[in-house]
């Protein structure tokens, strides 16, 4: 339920049935000042040691070793258990042994004295507990920038020069055997078994001349629409390098059909919003028939990808290299794009005057000027006024003619718009950060119990 609420999906499975959630699950968290990616693991049931709690409590053991930090969830209804305690104790040590911070939480405590449902679970050492109702939204928040208040702001100290290429695709596909072409020797294990690779690994390459850094990583699979590591490797590894790269080579076989999990795992290169390339490999080999047939399939299947620019190749020739090197640079470049605020404001008024943005009531909004939010991917910022009635589909067009404007190819961009409501919208809004929300929620809990 918590995970289903951080992600903003629905339909993982929620009953109120205990030991529902078997895999581990990843998504994309949201909502809160920062992106972070969520493991959602089965009921932990640490001291069993066969059957499906056995095999449960192995995921959940799997995921707090790949995680960053971990939030323990307690039932406030339910109040302090025996197993509780037992859980508290494994999760501290585990959480000791690898540096990470340990959060608990009070779920369900919607309607309950805040105050009174985390007093009793105080005394499992673990800190003042966050309270919170996952099904209401409540808390949920606060929860989370509790956690990334404890990860500094990542600043940008890296060469942003030297494009981050991750190869990532389905288990068997060819990754790291393309990685082992490129760099000229057998840097990473290649074999005919999915998977081979197990953690990502980065690797320094020179390619015509130009230095890259490219990062070969474990094959995804993903059923519905959360991620599941029904394998020991990690999941997470690959998703933290979807988010680290500049451009994503999405990898696919050329002898296999484009299949849901493809789509799945460009989905969530989309929503990371990194830059595509897609590769079609293992193109030795395929007579023209079948060359014909599996080009026209996978533009069909993958057009929502129809930025991203598709090759044929093959990891194991060495054919297709070159061209493939084109569109990353391309795709880099315009991931990065710098873009003016006098050429951006020009583009949008080019696009409003070919098509004005439709009525909303009695009001047409009123676009004023655009300028560049952020890169990787692009975002333009539109500010003006009655905005915020302005459709999506509008919205597309505009992405569109910003893309077409500036010749961005390979990245996806977004456009945000910013209504002004009073004179003092084109101020920063007063956003606290996470360490001063969490100061004043802890001022006011202790306010609280001062008086109470
Ligand atoms: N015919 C052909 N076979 C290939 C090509 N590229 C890779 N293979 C074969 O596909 C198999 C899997 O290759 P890997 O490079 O290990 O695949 P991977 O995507 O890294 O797999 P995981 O690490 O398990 O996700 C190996 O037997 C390779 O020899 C290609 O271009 N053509
Ligand atoms: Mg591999």
């Amino acid at each position: 339920m918590l995970f289903n609420r951080l992600t903003k999906t629905r339909d993982a499975l929620v009953a109120d049935l205990p030991g529902l959630t078997r895999d581990r699950h990843y998504g994309h968290g949201k909502g809160a000042s920062r992106p972070y990616l969520v493991v959602d693991t089965g009921g932990f049931e640490p001291v069993v040691t066969e059957g499906i709690l056995h095999e449960m409590a192995k995921q959940t053991l799997q995921a707090v070793a790949e995680a960053d930090a971990i939030i323990f969830v307690v039932d406030g209804r339910q109040g302090l258990t025996p197993q509780d305690k037992i859980i508290a104790e494994r999760l501290r040590r585990d959480a000791q042994g690898r540096g990470i911070p340990l959060i608990i939480t009070v779920n369900k405590a919607e309607g309950m004295n805040e105050d009174v449902v985390v007093a009793e679970f105080h005394e499992l050492g673990l800190g003042l507990p966050v309270a919170i109702s996952a099904a209401h939204g409540e808390g949920v928040r606060q929860l989370i920038e509790d956690v990334l208040v404890h990860f500094p702001e990542a600043e940008e100290t890296t060469d942003e020069s030297t494009p981050k290429i991750a190869i990532v695709g389905r288990p068997n596909v060819g990754k790291s055997t393309l990685v082992n072409r490129l760099v000229g020797e057998e840097r990473v294990i290649a074999f005919d078994e999915p998977g081979t690779t197990r953690d990502s690994i980065y690797i320094p390459l020179n390619f015509h001349g130009k230095d890259y850094t490219l990062i070969d990583t474990a094959g995804i699979r993903r059923k519905g629409k959360v991620f599941e590591a029904v394998e020991k490797f990690s999941v997470i590894k690959t998703l933290q390098a979807i988010e680290d790269a500049h451009v994503v080579v999405l990898l696919l076989d050329a002898r296999q059909e484009v299949s849901d999990q493809d789509a799945h795992i460009a989905g969530f290169i989309l929503e990371s919003g990194r830059a595509v390339v897609v590769g079609i490999n293992k193109w030795d080999n395929l007579d023209d028939y079948t060359r014909e047939r599996t080009k026209s399939d996978f533009d069909r299947k993958l057009h929502f990808l129809d930025f991203a620019r598709m090759h044929t190749v093959s990891a194991k020739d060495g054919m297709g290299m070159a061209p493939l090197f084109q569109s990353i640079d391309e795709a880099f470049a315009a991931a990065m794009a710098k873009l003016s605020t006098p050429k951006l404001t020009r583009a949008m008024m080019a696009a409003t005057a070919a098509h004005q943005p439709p009525m909303n009531g009695l009001h047409r909004p009123k676009l004023r000027y655009a300028h560049q939010g952020g890169h990787n991917p692009p975002v333009v910022v539109i500010h003006g006024s009655g905005l915020d009635g302005v459709a999506d589909s509008y919205v597309r067009y505009l992405e569109n003619s910003f893309r077409t404007a500036f010749k961005l190819r390979g990245t996806p961009l977004r456009v945000q718009l910013n209504s002004a409501h009073n004179p003092y919208a084109d101020k920063k809004p007063q956003v606290l950060t996470a360490s001063q929300e969490n100061q004043r929620r802890r001022g006011r809990i202790r306010m609280k119990r001062k008086y109470a």
